[in-house]
């Protein structure tokens, strides 16, 4: 029998919480009032906001020393759902689904769908994989895919893409995401504009199979697994390869793939300006591509980003439809608590966003008050908005204490049980 995380659970859980809760929201609304700030008007943008969760986020992940597999692990594309459930059940702001082929090919894309569908969840967005060899693969992605020196190569890597674009229209996605291993370990090894070249020319050949309504993203990092150089190293490149590419070609952002101390909330403001943004993969990191729940390490730079976001939102600027999603790996938190931790950060930066007096903003950069231009932005980061991102999750039936539901539901225990497997399978983690 499927064991369910139900709404009684959710609600009795919810109602030791709740006069407390009112209590906070009915304070943070006094306080918002005199600010001129209707709270009301920020819970309802709390509920509507969505981010995707990555399939493979779900499962545990691992460095290149080692993996140390968690309890009750999904082993297909179905578990990975139901765990994706839970997440969404709790936060009430991931129906969204990123699915990564050929980890979550399915042997029936309609059986999947509806899966989803039943369970209110949907899949959005396609990610191709050309950076590793898989068992049955003709030729090695060692040396590169899309990139690669040998036509018959790249061939294979585009023929993947398009058979990901096929399967995510059966499944009702509405993006692709390329991103590459290639890339060079040493110096030399690659002749840098020509693999470029390769590289554009394989992406052509994938943007000119785009199914109809489709969006294709490319997502640059500068480096790893190629230590030296990577073909799309940073969002200079990415997005004169959009460009080249045409309208429905957007740059990804990746929070772990640029180097240490990048302003990456002026990248992120610079793409939206020349209409290139295709959204996020959301995470955190100390050093590199570390993969941390989103909001661990540089909350403040989360919220910078959103308010370049939100400035663009509140500007309606023609085109700005940032596709959200979490790009996040696991390897000592239970990937659901991390995840769901995760989706409450986000919606935090961007509640906070919303804060942002944006007329005083304004009038401070008129003057050059410097001072005062940051005052702004620190008022709004500074207001502890808790109380509206738990009164959305528990309005639309999710949990005010996500975590604390999910702990005592047990779900992680009853998953060990049915997934005995579950340990030795690999969750698929670059
Ligand atoms: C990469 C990149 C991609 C993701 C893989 C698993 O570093 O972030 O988005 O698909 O990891
Ligand atoms: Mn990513
Ligand atoms: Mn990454």
């Amino acid at each position: 029998m499927r064991f369910e995380l139900d709404a009684e659970h959710i609600a009795t859980e919810n109602r030791k919480g709740l006069t407390a809760l009112e209590d906070d929201y009915d304070h943070l609304g006094r306080q918002l009032a005199r600010r001129g700030v209707e709270i009301e008007r920020l819970t309802e943008r709390a509920q509507a906001f969505r981010v995707s969760v990555p399939s493979w986020g779900v499962g545990t992940g691992g460095t290149r020393f080692a993996r140390f597999a968690g309890p009750g692990e999904p082993r297909n594309v179905f578990e990975k759902v139901e765990d994706c459930e839970v997440v969404w059940k709790l936060t009430r702001s991931t129906p969204g689904i990123s699915l990564h082929i050929p980890w979550d090919k399915p042997d029936s894309a309609a059986e999947l769908r509806s899966f989803a569908q039943t369970r209110g969840l949907y899949i959005d967005s396609m990610n191709s994989n050309t950076f590793q060899d898989q068992a049955d693969q003709r030729l090695s992605y060692k040396f590169g895919s899309l990139s690669h020196t040998d036509p018959a190569v790249r061939r294979q890597a585009v023929e993947h893409n398009l058979e990901c674009l096929e399967l995510g229209v059966k499944l009702g996605a509405r993006s692709h995401t390329v991103w590459v291993g290639d890339g060079g370990n040493f110096p030399g090894q690659l002749h840098t504009r020509k693999a470029l070249d390769r590289y554009l020319d394989g992406l052509r050949a994938i943007y000119r199979a785009l199914p109809p309504g489709f969006r294709l993203f490319i997502e640059h990092k500068l480096y790893e697994p190629a230590f030296y150089s990577t073909v799309l190293n940073d969002w200079g490149v990415s997005y004169h390869c959009t460009r080249e590419l045409g309208e429905r070609a957007f740059s990804l952002v990746d929070l772990g793939h640029h180097a240490p101390n990048v302003n990456i909330e002026m990248i992120v403001a610079r793409l939206i300006q020349f209409g290139k943004l295709a959204g996020f993969h959301f995470n955190d990191s100390k050093y590199g591509d570390d993969d941390l729940d989103a909001g661990s390490i540089k909350p403040f730079q989360l919220f910078l980003i959103f308010n370049e976001l939100v400035d663009a939102e509140l500007e309606g600027l023609p085109g700005f439809e940032p596709a959200y999603m979490l790009d996040q790996s696991h390897n000592v938190t239970d990937p659901i608590e991390s995840l769901m931790t995760s989706a409450v950060e986000v919606v935090r930066a961007y509640v906070q966003a919303h804060l942002v007096d944006r007329a005083r903003l304004a009038e401070h950069q008129e003057r050059n008050d410097a001072l005062l231009a940051l005052q702004a932005l620190k008022r709004a980061f500074q207001t502890d908005v808790e109380p509206i991102l738990a009164m959305a999750r528990q309005r639309a039936g999710g949990a005010i204490d996500p975590v604390g539901v999910y702990r005592a539901s047990g779900y992680r225990d009853q998953t060990a049980q049915k997934r005995p497997a579950s340990g030795r399978v690999r969750a698929g983690i670059v």
